[in-house]
């Protein structure tokens, strides 16, 4: 997709016009994503139309026709599912719009759909997680009982980071999954959900491997109150990075936190200048990402953006 840079002069002589919409506010990464989102386009001079759909998928299709409705210069989504979206990305091709998927994939039968994905390697954060627990527990005694708390059902981060997390475990007999239930990536629901395999599992649960940081939050205040040591009685492993996870991590609540960036404002507002300009982008932009233990909690807690 281009947007006719021949027949328009560039820098064009009205703001570019991105619609961008936004999957919720489910966590502390989503806030972190949205205000980078904001900054960036103000700071880039480009118009941004933003909606918050809440974890429906339905309210981002209202959003997407909202925004081809208006006619905006190009589309971003932040996706809350991984299947469903044909039917509305054809209806932006049709009207000659060009689509970012930003941080969560889709599955998609035709890739033109779309013009690139940026985001993290969700799949390699799982695979990060696996390692870690490999790592840690080598010399530990059989069995290894794990307990999963699964972000939003049927989104990618879920499926991926599942996925990477099992098949990097997969052919040590020593682990045993115990429970695998969604919380859909908050705080309270991981709480809510932690207490229950607490007391279906209790001490046979020795590792939490929590999809994101708000529910291992919440998880260690289901474990505290059962009376157990988080970080010491149960290994707990999540992903995203934030600074209160990195505080828990200072304090050995948490054993290893898997970085996902959700900074990724900047990207998206050069992502939509260059297709105003024209250029082709590459396919797939993927962010770089680190892996953070208790041991290296201390000198990064304070470097945190988000
Ligand atoms: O890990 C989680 C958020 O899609 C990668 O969504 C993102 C995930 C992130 O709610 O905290």
């Amino acid at each position: 997709h281009t947007l006719a840079p021949s027949s328009e002069a560039y820098p064009p002589a009205r703001p570019l016009v991105l619609g961008f919409s936004q999957l919720g506010s489910e966590s502390d990464w989503r806030e972190a994503n949205t205000t980078s989102i904001k900054e960036a386009a103000e700071e880039a001079g480009i118009e941004l139309l933003f909606e918050n759909a809440e974890q429906s998928q339905e309210k981002q299709f209202e959003a997407i026709r909202s925004f081809i409705d208006k006619r905006v210069d190009v589309i971003a989504i932040a996706p809350v599912v991984h299947s469903g979206w044909d039917e509305i990305l054809t209806e932006a091709k049709q009207a000659g719009i060009p689509v970012i998927i930003t941080d969560r994939s889709i599955d998609i039968s035709d890739p033109s759909l779309y013009v690139t994905h940026i985001g993290a390697d969700l799949y390699e954060e799982g695979v990060k997680a696996g390692k870690y627990l490999l790592d840690k527990m080598r010399d530990q005694e059989a069995p290894i009982g794990i307990v999963e708390l699964r972000g939003t059902e049927g989104s990618s981060p879920s499926i991926q980071r599942g996925k990477g997390f099992q098949d990097t475990i997969k052919g040590y007999d020593e682990y045993r999954m115990l429970d695998s239930e969604t919380a859909d990536f908050t705080m309270e629901k991981g709480k809510q959900v932690m207490k229950t395999f607490l007391r279906k599992h209790g001490s046979e649960i020795r590792v939490l491997f929590a999809h994101n940081d708000d529910m291992a939050l919440g998880a260690i205040e289901a474990i505290e109150e059962y009376g157990l040591r988080p970080g010491k009685d149960i290994v707990i492993i999540s992903v995203d990075g934030t600074r209160k996870a990195f505080e828990k991590l200072v304090l050995g609540k948490i054993n290893c936190v898997v970085e996902c960036n959700p900074l990724l404002g900047p990207n998206i507002m050069q992502a939509v200048q260059e297709l105003a300009a024209g250029r082709t982008l590459p396919k797939r932009i993927v962010s770089s990402e680190s892996v953070f233990t208790e041991q290296m909690a201390e000198k990064e807690v304070g470097n945190r953006k988000y």
